[in-house]
């Protein structure tokens, strides 16, 4: 349903803090398909298994949606700029969506630790990237420190708008499964997904879309995983970079998710994201970032230990995976052979 006046601002304004005044700003975001499980559905014990393909929108990860309001936001506002502290997908769509309203654009990256092509997409978008020398936690109290005087707006999920873009994706899945699902299995980084994707279940039972609320399920890294632990993590590692985070900005909001649904916040190792990884590439054709597959390494986990309960599931596929092409090759050795250009050399190679 992307065409001419879609998108999230003008598909949900009814849900949007959006008023006369914000730019009609749009790259095609949201409206992302929600596609059944073919083999994972039963390896993790439900009745159906759904995955939402977030990784479909324009710079291929969720942050769209919550980016395209904190930008026409922040344009409405006067900013001139905008800033924002990245473990990589921010940082993408905060590029994107300033290049397309003529800001300029700041994002402050943990060193070393941001994905290929997360970084080739904030250069191609031309932002002024800062690689610093600390983690993603450091990176943000910065960010907060350097907006404090409102020259550039802040648009990180600490920003109202972004939480509220990102909770339109909770109605478009009520809207496509005709209610909430039993379950919603999500990754935890700075946790401000799982606190919008909450406040829009919440609002479509209000609204009467959906006459239940689903168990908030947050899976964090195993070296990442401070609300698991119930503490900040001083120097988080992992292999899915996107949630190498060690004080989630959202703390509270998780939290409350967690409680107010009867959910849960449980850690995966890599492993078991690399796992999850794999599978949904071989079994599902889905090529995920190693983030969006803690989702389903949980859920996978879960049935594992005999914890699945059946039920309707939908997991969240937050990234692509071409954002990373690196944890591709470190994982899969590449079923490639060289030949010839006839047809006879191509059969001798595959060994027909
Ligand atoms: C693919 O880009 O925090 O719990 O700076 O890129 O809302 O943080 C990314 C987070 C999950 C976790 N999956 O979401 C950033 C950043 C992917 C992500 C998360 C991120 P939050």
């Amino acid at each position: 349903m992307t065409g001419p006046g879609r998108g999230v601002l003008a598909r949900w304004r009814h849900v949007l803090p959006v008023t006369a005044a914000t730019p009609a700003l749009t790259l095609g975001e949201g409206d992302t398909p929600l596609v059944r499980s073919a083999a994972l559905e039963r390896l993790c014990g439900l009745d159906e298994l759904w995955f939402k393909l977030e990784m479909c929108n324009p710079t291929g990860s969720f942050k769209d949606r919550g980016m395209v309001v904190a930008v026409a936001k922040a344009v409405e506002a006067g900013a001139q700029a905008v800033m924002c502290a990245s473990t990589g997908n921010t940082s993408a769509s905060a590029a994107a969506y300033g290049a397309r309203c003529g800001l300029d654009s700041y994002v402050l990256v943990p060193g070393g630790k941001v994905a290929a092509g997360k970084l080739a997409q904030a250069i191609a978008f031309g932002t002024r990237i800062v690689e610093v020398d600390g983690n993603f936690d450091e990176a943000l109290a910065a960010a907060r420190e350097l907006s404090e005087d409102g020259a550039v707006a802040l648009v990180n999920s600490v920003n109202p708008d972004r939480v509220q873009g990102q909770k339109t994706a909770s109605y478009e899945i009520c809207e496509s499964l005709g209610d909430a699902p039993d379950i919603l299995a999500i990754p935890v980084g700075n946790a401000g997904n799982i606190t919008a994707y909450w406040r829009g279940f919440v609002e479509c039972a209000e609204r009467g879309l959906a006459t239940l609320h689903p168990r908030m399920c947050g899976f964090q890294a195993a070296g990442a995983a401070p609300l698991v632990v119930g503490a900040p993590i001083e120097h988080p590692e992992t292999v899915a970079t996107a949630i190498r985070v060690g004080n989630p900005a959202s703390w509270d909001g998780a939290t409350a998710a967690r409680h107010e649904s009867g959910g849960l916040i449980e850690a995966v190792t890599d492993e078991e994201i690399l796992e999850a990884y794999e599978l949904l590439a071989r079994k599902e054709g889905l090529f995920a970032e190693p983030a969006s597959a803690a989702g389903v390494a949980g859920l996978l986990k879960l049935s594992r230990a005999g914890r699945a309960r059946g039920g309707r599931a939908v997991a969240i596929l937050t990234g692509n995976g071409l954002k990373d092409p690196d944890t591709a090759a470190a994982r899969y050795s590449p079923n490639i052979v060289k030949a010839g250009p006839t047809a006879r050399e191509i059969a001798r190679a595959l060994g027909w």
